[in-house]
């Protein structure tokens, strides 16, 4: 079947190759004279005009969009809704586009041609086919709905007004006092009121399940999980087995951190009894996802050092380790169109509190919206969200079209920036840059525990709690009077993890955490950024700097610059797959995180030595 579209260009074609009628002026035997074949449809011609059409439109849609959600973002005044409304008319414009029926028809006739197009010809009309299975035009009343109820989960999401003590706190604040406080209830009361959000969100949490379940269905999509999984070429059961792999191969070391943890906090806490399951308010993370503030490492203190330096200097200062690396300046539009820091005490209005990096126009325009502190914390995001910035400005290139611009996979794009704060935190680059006193004497073994309850201690909650509990929620329409006791169950059977008090269905805990409202279905992604991350730190460390990978330096290396580039640059228009493996010799494989956390075992299994396993 032919789009309309095509059977003009199909026609025209047929009607310029055809023998034009001449009249005949010989009588001479024409034996030999066989009538030219029609040239087939040109279908790389056609693929260019209508993808040249497309992505002019994309970027004019997805940059008033882009413009819209910043201002949602960085703008909440609750109760007004002319932020949400502006979003929403301008998400639906860009629905209207990417999901209308013309466009996917289109789309699937120049696929049914597949063998005659280049790779990356095929590549765009498949990522715009993926993009139209989240926005078809066939729902466009579900579509609607959906996009508006985003708007309003979002705004309810960063316009809470988190309570401590009887006054008003930021999640900053809420973060530090869990690093910080000692006693135990008063964390209990912290924690309790970082979880006070959670049922503002559970009818707008469940409404978008079936919104964003019933818009990929359209399009035979089963679930909305299932859909956000394909994008990186796996079924949802693939992708769950990946994630189950990922935690299986690093199950070892965290039951020794956990052990270690308990015994530790119990100590901390002066309680006796060293409870089975770690208290959720014991851990300094809302989540428990990064316990590495428990270990204070003499000599490479990095909150003492940053205090001094302040936030800007943070952000000023990743720029330099990029720029070090050969990465070229930041357009000055970034700073000066960013949210960088916290908003002062007394604005009239909120802003989301959880980092982001935006490509505003698939082109330049790069920002970042975050709430910057001098500490430790803040130091890694501000590496990690400058990840996602440099790795936009590298695919902004000639061969990319603004399709393509995304990372080579989603766990790529949140690989970079995550590696870049690993390696500005160890010691060989913090003396390089004069942070710390090179002559300094540390213990490297408390080094590469504080790593683990960082590193390690994020699988159990990335590729266990949050993927099942998405994929359950999903996947498995979890019913919605068993949200919370799922996400309990999962914690304590993943991270070890109890609450201090029964959580019940009147509580949704899984919705404190942004991500689940507002980047759904995707956690994983974060799961599989470390595994790669650490293939790619071991590769670097020890084929491109020779270096132990635990005491690395790569600043002012270009060598790791092109390396990191020649990943960045092609966007999405290569195989994840095929680069992971041309660049770094391997599949996909927690091997080298494993490898590098090895040393600990033996240190933390002689910690451990008669200490109670319960996990
Ligand atoms: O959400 C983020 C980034 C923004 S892309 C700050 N991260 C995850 C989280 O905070 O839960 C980074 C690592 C995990
Ligand atoms: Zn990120």
């Amino acid at each position: 079947m032919k789009t309309p579209l095509l059977s003009i260009l199909t026609a025209a074609l047929l009607a310029a190759c055809a023998p034009t009628a001449k009249t005949p002026v010989a009588t001479a035997p024409a034996a030999t004279t066989v009538p030219a074949a029609p040239a087939p449809p040109d279908y790389r011609a056609q693929a260019d005009q209508f993808l040249t059409t497309y992505n002019a439109e994309y970027v004019r849609l997805y940059t008033a969009s882009s413009e819209a959600e910043w201002r949602s973002n960085t703008h909440i005044v609750p109760g007004d809704t002319s932020n949400a409304g502006a979003t929403t008319r301008a998400n639906q414009r860009m629905a209207a586009f990417t999901g209308s029926t013309d466009n996917i028809q289109k789309l699937r006739e120049l696929l049914e041609h597949k063998a005659d197009l280049s790779e990356i010809q095929v590549k765009q009309l498949q990522t715009a086919l993926y993009n139209a299975a989240n926005n078809p035009q066939t729902v466009a009343d579900v579509v609607k709905r959906r996009i508006g109820a985003e708007a309003a989960q979002t705004e309810k999401l960063y316009g809470f007004d988190y309570k401590y003590a009887g006054k008003s706190v930021t999640t900053n604040d809420l973060d530090e006092l869990l690093r910080n406080e000692n006693n135990p209830k008063k964390r209990q009361a912290v924690w309790e009121a970082s979880k006070a959000i959670g049922p503002t969100l559970k009818d707008g949490l469940l409404n978008l399940r079936d919104l964003r379940n019933q818009t990929v269905q359209a399009l035979s999509y089963p679930d909305y999980f299932t859909y956000q999984a394909s994008d990186c070429g796996l079924s949802r059961d693939e992708m769950m087995a990946l994630v189950r792999k990922i935690n299986t191969e690093l199950r070892p070391l965290y039951r020794e951190l956990h052990t270690y943890a308990r015994y530790e906090l119990a100590r901390k806490y002066k309680v006796k009894q060293v409870p089975d399951y770690l208290p959720a308010h014991w851990l300094p993370n809302r989540w428990g996802q990064d316990w590495g503030s428990m270990v204070d490492v003499k000599g490479l203190n990095l909150d003492a050092v940053l205090a001094k330096k302040g936030a800007e200097w943070q952000v000023q200062q990743g720029e330099r380790f990029y720029q070090s690396l050969g990465f070229p300046a930041l357009p000055a539009s970034f700073y000066e169109k960013s949210s960088l820091y916290p908003l002062p005490k007394d604005a009239a209005y909120k802003k989301n509190n959880h980092a982001s990096a935006w490509h505003l126009d698939l082109n330049n325009d790069l920002r970042s919206l975050m709430s910057v502190e001098a500490n430790t914390e803040w130091y890694e995001t501000s590496h990690h969200e400058l990840g996602h910035i440099f790795y936009y400005q590298t695919y902004t290139n000639p061969d990319v079209p603004p399709l393509l611009r995304q990372g080579a996979n989603r766990a790529y794009h949140e690989a970079i920036g995550s590696m870049m704060g690993l390696a500005a935190k160890q010691k060989p680059f913090l003396a390089g840059l004069g942070l710390i006193d090179p002559k300094v004497k540390t213990d490297e073994t408390q080094q590469l525990l504080k790593e683990a309850l960082s590193y390690v201690v994020f699988i159990p909650f990335a590729s266990g709690v949050m993927s099942e509990w998405e994929n359950s929620f999903y996947g498995d329409q979890l019913p919605a009077d068993q949200l919370n006791a799922k996400w309990w169950a999962l914690s304590k059977q993943y991270q070890g993890i109890e609450p201090p008090t029964a959580r019940g269905e009147n509580y949704l805990d899984a919705a404190t955490k942004t991500h689940i409202n507002d980047d759904p279905a995707q956690y994983y992604d974060y799961a599989l950024s470390y595994v790669i991350l650490f293939q790619l730190h071991d590769h670097i460390a020890k084929n491109i700097l020779k270096q132990d990978p635990h005491a690395t330096n790569y600043y002012g290396n270009k060598e790791v610059g092109d390396f990191l580039r020649d990943i960045m640059r092609p966007g999405s228009s290569r195989d994840w797959r095929v680069v992971l493996k041309e660049k770094t010799g391997e599949d996909l494989s927690a091997r080298a995180m494993v490898d590098y956390f090895q040393p600990l075992m033996t240190y933390l299994k002689a910690q451990n030595k008669g200490r109670k396993y319960t996990m």
